[in-house]
């Protein structure tokens, strides 16, 4: 039984995409993101000509960075202008969503390894077999699932990765692996499943059915289970959950039944709705009521506790904003594809293999981001340093 998903209402997909319209305009390297050009091009939407001129900017910065750290000899510290390895793959993989144009050339986390072996599978470049080993050694040994949170995406994006490799035939001789190493992610993913309908959490969701919508699952009522993710995506698209542009990147082409594994072939012919920007809804001008954060930081000494008072709808961000130039208080951001990334409270920035947690009190990790998550009243936040 396969994997189908009903069609979602095409409003709700076209106000999918008028959000990440706005990025399409922002054109410097630290902007750029080559998963909102491949979300787009495997949705059932189209930018016009921003699609062209995205594509020349992502080419032009990418091409100019990695020159740049080729001619540049050794490391240096500049690390914002040279792409990880993941981004390389996705800009990969935006390379072959353009399929008008075929002349594109060119110790980090699992979720990125399995992200580089996809993108250089769809554009059929043969990798080592100890390369692919690693990958699925990991699978056959549960890494991914340390993490938590991880585990759902890092397994869907191993299993897309296999998918690929499965279907081009790149490496036959580890056939009979990768087919059961798709299964095993399959299990995973299924095994994941919230009572509501979530693969994991509501934003790990995406991949996942990326996933299952290229697999078919003798004995498993694949329809339903799918039926009832698409329920509990459009319960959590009516309450807002996707405003991130790398979210909404990820999960457009699970709602036009596409996967990264359609970039082996790309369907150029599916016609696609040009995007019109929405309507400014125009902001009412009442000063919004104040509400009071409880921001708490145990990682450090002496620990720091404060209530910050901020307007109401203010995001997580906007409150570690106010903390600092309330005093006492100090962050530092890092750009990154899902928006800003915390890496460094009260002058300690994370290590290897650390991070700082976003928690509500007492143990509920966020789901969010600082730019993305809104406090309520009287919620109190902590951010934790801890290893991953
Ligand atoms: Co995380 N993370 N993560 N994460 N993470 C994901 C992005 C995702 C989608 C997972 C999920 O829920 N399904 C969510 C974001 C959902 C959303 O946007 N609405 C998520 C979340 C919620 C978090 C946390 C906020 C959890 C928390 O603390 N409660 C924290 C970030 C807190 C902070 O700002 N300090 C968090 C932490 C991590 C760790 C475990 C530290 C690792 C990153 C460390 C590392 O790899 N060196 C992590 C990973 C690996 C991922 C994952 C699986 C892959 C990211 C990646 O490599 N992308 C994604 C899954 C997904 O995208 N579906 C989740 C590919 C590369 C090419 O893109 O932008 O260069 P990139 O990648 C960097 C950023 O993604 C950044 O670390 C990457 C490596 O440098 N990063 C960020 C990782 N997570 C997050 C989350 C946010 C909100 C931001 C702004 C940045």
């Amino acid at each position: 039984q396969r994997c189908e998903m009903p069609e979602v209402d095409s409003k709700i997909v076209e106000m999918l995409g008028q959000r990440l319209l706005p990025w399409m305009d922002q054109l410097s390297l630290e902007q750029l993101n080559p998963s909102i050009y491949v979300g787009l091009r495997l949705s059932s939407l189209q930018a016009e000509t921003k699609e062209a001129l995205y594509l020349h900017s992502l080419k032009l910065h990418y091409q100019q960075s990695l020159l740049g750290s080729a001619s540049s000899g050794g490391d240096n510290d500049d690390s914002q202008a040279k792409p990880s390895m993941g981004q390389l793959a996705l800009y990969l993989l935006a390379l072959k969503a353009n399929w008008h144009d075929h002349k594109g050339h060119p110790h980090t986390s699992y979720y990125q390894y399995g992200l580089a072996i996809l993108a250089l599978c769809v554009h059929q470049k043969r990798v080592h077999e100890s390369v692919v080993g690693k990958l699925l050694h990991a699978v056959e040994h549960d890494r991914p699932v340390h993490q938590g949170h991880l585990s759902v995406d890092t397994a869907a994006m191993a299993g897309l990765a296999f998918t690929c490799l499965k279907r081009s035939n790149l490496n036959p001789d580890q056939r009979e692996r990768i087919i059961l190493a798709i299964g095993t992610v399959q299990e995973k993913i299924l095994r994941s499943q919230t009572p509501e309908g979530h693969f994991g959490s509501v934003y790990s969701t995406p991949l996942a059915l990326q996933l299952l919508m290229t697999s078919s699952m003798p004995g498993v009522e694949l329809r339903s289970v799918c039926y009832k993710a698409r329920t509990a995506l459009l319960t959590s698209l009516q309450n807002e959950a996707f405003q991130n542009a790398l979210m909404i990147s990820q999960l457009l082409p699970a709602l036009n039944h596409k996967s990264y594994v359609d970039l082996i072939s790309p369907d150029c012919l599916a016609p696609r709705a040009i995007l019109e920007p929405a309507f400014e809804t125009p902001s009412d001008t009442q000063a919004p009521e104040v509400i009071r954060v409880m921001l708490m930081v145990s990682s450090v000494l002496p620990p720091y506790h404060n209530s910050i008072p901020v307007p109401a709808g203010s995001s997580l961000e906007d409150v570690l904003k106010k903390a600092q130039e309330l005093g006492g208080f100090t962050y530092g951001t890092q750009a990154s594809l899902s928006g800003p990334y915390l890496t460094s409270v009260m002058g300690k920035e994370v290590g290897e293999r650390e991070f700082w947690q976003l928690l509500q009190v007492p143990d509920t990790p966020l789901l969010q981001g600082i730019a993305d998550y809104r406090p309520k009243d009287g919620e109190t936040i902590e951010l934790r340093l801890v290893s991953w």
